[in-house]
């Protein structure tokens, strides 16, 4: 749980980070979080308006039934705005204005098309470090949604019944992302299962990820279908990714893959062949990666 007074903590620290993420203070915190992780980190991905907030509401409510903290990252794609929405978010998700254990942040995307965005690792990993769970939302078309894996531990892909973007998903490569699929507004019923037998049948699209089973998941948020079924997935998915150290596994490859992408992103890749011989990796990516920048600057 946690008060008003460390929701506002929160939300200045984060305000800080955005501003002035490269200060030798800020990179310091930002390592101290990233030292202590909490969260099942969850991503929320699918094209716009296939009910991707309104499953959000609903794992929100079941993990406050459980008495587990919740943090939600909203990257908006029509927003240029960022900030913390103390009291939650009423836009998007009916949230109990009281209730210390939710916290919504929403950031703009900005020109990532409702994808990651440069800012999404810094935000993640302070709040990552807060909550039971950590919830990311991010709009997917195309290409744009690829990094989701690089920043969370399980995928959850969210395809709108007859919508044809079944047949889309599999000529962009996109299934090759989610860990989990979900059919929302199953209530639509004609409509979802034949999209559901769509992905059924074509489930050998899905690129089978270390032997994790990815499961289609029939879900309606308005009927309250399917909810438990995906939250028992979720709940296995943890235990999968806990076992043999694979959560541990991909996160120090995400940190890796994010060093590798803010170098290119600051010097192209030109700066990456001059800077990544020079990743020595072990803890503190933020202090590791401004050391790499001096480096390639000298
Ligand atoms: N029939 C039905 N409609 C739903 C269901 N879930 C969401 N919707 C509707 O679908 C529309 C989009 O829902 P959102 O949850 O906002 O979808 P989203 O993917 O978050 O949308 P963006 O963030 O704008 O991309 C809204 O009009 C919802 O009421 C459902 O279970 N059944
Ligand atoms: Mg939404």
């Amino acid at each position: 749980m946690i008060s008003l007074k460390k929701k506002i903590e929160l939300s200045n620290i984060l305000e800080k980070i955005e501003v002035d993420g490269d200060s030798l203070e800020n990179i310091k915190l930002l390592d101290n979080f990233h030292s202590k992780p909490k969260s099942h980190v969850l991503g929320i991905t699918g094209p716009p308006g296939a009910g991707k907030s309104s499953l959000i509401d609903k794992l929100i409510t079941i993990i406050r039934k459980k008495k587990k903290t919740v943090g939600v990252i909203a990257i908006d794609p029509s927003s240029s705005k960022s900030g913390g929405a103390l009291l939650g978010d009423r836009t998007r998700f009916q949230l109990d204005p009281n209730d210390g254990g939710v916290y919504v942040r929403s950031m703009a995307a900005k020109n990532y098309l409702g994808g990651v965005s440069e800012l999404t690792y810094p935000t993640m990993t302070v709040m990552r470090s807060k909550f039971d769970f950590l919830i990311i939302e991010t709009v997917g078309v195309g290409q744009s949604e690829t990094s989701i894996k690089d920043i969370v531990d399980t995928v959850i892909l969210c395809v709108q019944p007859g919508s044809g973007d079944t047949i889309q998903f599999m000529k962009s490569g996109i299934f090759e992302i989610p860990d989990i699929v979900v059919v929302t507004k199953c209530d639509m019923q004609k409509l979802s299962n034949q999209t559901f037998s769509d992905l059924s049948g074509s489930s050998s699209y899905f690129k089978n990820k270390n032997e994790w089973d990815i499961k289609i998941i029939l879900t309606s948020s308005h009927k309250n279908i399917g909810l438990n079924s995906l939250e028992k997935d979720i709940e296995n998915r943890w235990k999968w990714l806990i076992r043999d150290n694979r959560l541990n596994k991909n996160r120090y490859s995400q940190d890796i893959e994010w060093m590798k992408n803010s170098i290119i992103r600051e010097f192209g890749f030109a700066g990456l062949k001059k800077g990544f011989e020079k990743i020595n990796y072990k803890k503190n990516p933020f202090s590791e990666l401004a050391r790499i920048y001096k480096d390639i600057k000298n």
